[in-house]
């Protein structure tokens, strides 16, 4: 154990000689060289007694000392919960085996109050919740604030073992220098993800099943177009499809090969691009979108089209086709309609994902969210680091996700669960500190969810997972990196804003002026930015493996 105390000490002073030394381009490489010392980690890693002489194995208690943690963290975002000391959250402490002392700052200006305190150095905290998106610029790691947890893998059995069954998180999760600073709670990212949807009644008039591919939309378009469907005897007042415009691209791009949502994506061969710039693909997906808007199956005034005109249409059942977030389906869209009986031949339901001259697919998110490390001034870092495995264990996400058997669910007979009527009241389920991702790292469940919305809804989301593709990886950037980025891509991204409405319009051709679009493309320097991105995608690889 003194090797355990001796090396958090090399941390600090390796740490500290980066900041004073290093300030030029060779750390890419060191990185590149360094990215197996978390499998290393992982393969070493074996559970060993503690400075107190107890041997923790991934389940409570994490010490038979007591003991005390400064947590600094985050408040709930209902202003009536008292996260700190909601049950499910002293439950956590309470089998561990420690007792919490909280430094909280209200959810809304985490980041404002936060960054500035540790950007100071003047914090007294153990564990802390990463502001500003998890560090994704690796300032917080660059200064030394917070330990290499893979230096302390022999007391994080539960972590390592996710990590090993996670090799996409594992390497986004893995620095510039090789090295893992942070316990992430996670996000739903393949489940009830964004996609397309048809109102049933409509499509059973029409005599058709939900088109695979954008010809039979089209189709199926015109077809909702130029007919009655709601059977009032007006055949005109009727609009195919209402979608927000920023869905445009999730719900066309995949079948024309492209990731438009990310706009970063790689080939198979790992070459990056920029799905903006595809010449090819990138013209054909505008053309086609252009011509549903000159033929009327895009409206005109697309780009103001909101949420609140869609459930408003969708209630006067005006319109067949929406795009939105899974959650939309049961729960805005369907429950409105006029007829909606609570069974999916009634309702908006998701189909899959249109194919063109490719595959269709739909785009996932990346599963990482609030993040936690242990800080480097900590008096008891292996305490700190145990807790935070312990409280990512799948024992702890069950509590996260559930609460507790009896008082916020029961188990069926079936062996299903259901919350309790005290469960069902979101109030009384919050103040009781279900999914407190703000002060521990939870994860967000999808049965859980399941149990939310509609029973078909749920049965829709398990099968369109079969087509969610990940998105553009989450990847720590240099600070070179990133100052570059920042440089450069909003100017390329409200070049591409515009220019996609302009030709959608009309206003630009995709015949004559596309090729001065790729040309201003080339002028905003989108070639330095696609390089940076293309290096992060190397690390990514390199680290994936
Ligand atoms: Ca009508």
């Amino acid at each position: 154990m003194k090797k355990k105390i001796v090396s958090a000490f090399l941390v600090i002073l390796t740490a500290s000689a980066a900041l004073a030394g290093c300030t030029g381009g060779d750390k890419e490489e060191s990185g590149l060289a360094n990215t197996n010392k978390v499998d290393n980690a992982i393969e070493n890693a074996s559970t060993v007694a503690d400075s107190t002489g107890f041997v923790y194995t991934g389940e409570a208690p994490i010490t038979n000392e007591g003991g005390k943690l400064k947590i600094l963290a985050q408040e709930s975002n209902y202003s009536f919960v008292d996260i700190g000391s909601a049950p499910i959250v002293l439950k956590i402490f309470e089998e561990a085996g420690v007792s919490p002392e909280w430094q909280l700052y209200a959810y809304d200006t985490y980041e404002a109050e936060v960054s500035p305190l540790l950007s100071s150095g003047k914090i007294d905290a153990d564990i802390i919740k990463i502001p500003d998106s998890g560090d994704p610029n690796q300032v917080y790691i660059k200064s030394g604030l917070f330990v290499p947890l893979d230096e302390f893998f022999d007391y994080m059995p539960n972590y390592t073992k996710w990590l090993s069954a996670h090799p996409v998180e594992k390497a986004e999760l893995t620095a510039e220098d090789g090295h893992i600073y942070y316990v992430p709670g996670l996000n739903v990212a393949d489940d009830y993800q964004p996609c397309l949807m048809y109102n049933q009644v409509w499509l059973d008039k029409a005599g058709m099943s939900a088109p695979d591919n954008l010809d039979d939309f089209v189709t199926l378009l015109r077809y909702f177009r130029d007919n009655d469907m709601n059977g009032n005897g007006d055949a005109s007042d009727e609009i195919p499809m209402s979608i927000m415009k920023e869905f445009i691209p999730y719900m066309f791009g995949p079948a024309f090969g492209l990731d438009l949502v990310s706009g970063f994506q790689a080939d198979d061969q790992g070459n990056v691009f920029y799905a903006y710039a595809d010449s090819e693909n990138y013209r054909d997906y505008l053309a086609f979108v252009n011509g549903l808007y000159s033929e009327g199956l895009l409206e005109p005034g697309f780009d103001t089209v909101d949420r609140d005109m869609v459930i408003d249409r969708i209630s006067k059942d005006l319109t067949g086709v929406a795009y939105d977030f899974s959650w939309a389906m049961s729960m805005m869209y369907s429950n409105v309609l006029p007829y909606y009986d609570g069974t999916a031949a009634t309702a908006f339901v998701g189909v899959a994902p249109l194919s063109g001259k490719q595959k269709g697919f739909y785009v996932g998110r990346n599963s990482l969210a609030g993040m936690f490390g242990v800080n480097t001034g900590s008096s008891q870092i292996e305490l700190a680091c145990k807790f935070l495995d312990y409280a990512m264990s799948d024992h702890c996400q069950d509590y996260y996700q559930w609460g507790f058997e009896g008082e916020s669910y029961i188990v069926n007979a079936d062996g299903s669960r259901a919350y309790t009527d005290q469960g069902n009241d979101n109030e009384w389920l919050q103040k009781f500190g279900i999914n407190p991702a703000f002060v521990l790292p939870a994860a967000q469940s999808v049965e859980a969810t399941d149990i939310l919305v509609a029973p078909w809804h749920a049965e829709i989301n398990r099968d369109l997972v079969q087509y969610i593709r990940h998105p553009w990886p989450d990847i720590y950037a240099t600070t070179k990196e990133s100052d570059t980025a920042n440089l450069y891509l909003p100017d390329i991204q409200s070049f591409v804003d515009s220019s996609a409405l302009d030709f959608i319009t009309g206003k630009k051709n995709t015949e004559g002026d596309f090729d001065d679009y790729i040309a201003e493309l080339d002028s905003l320097n989108l070639d330095e930015v696609v390089e940076i991105k293309q290096a992060q995608y190397n690390r990514y690889l390199k680290a994936l493996k």
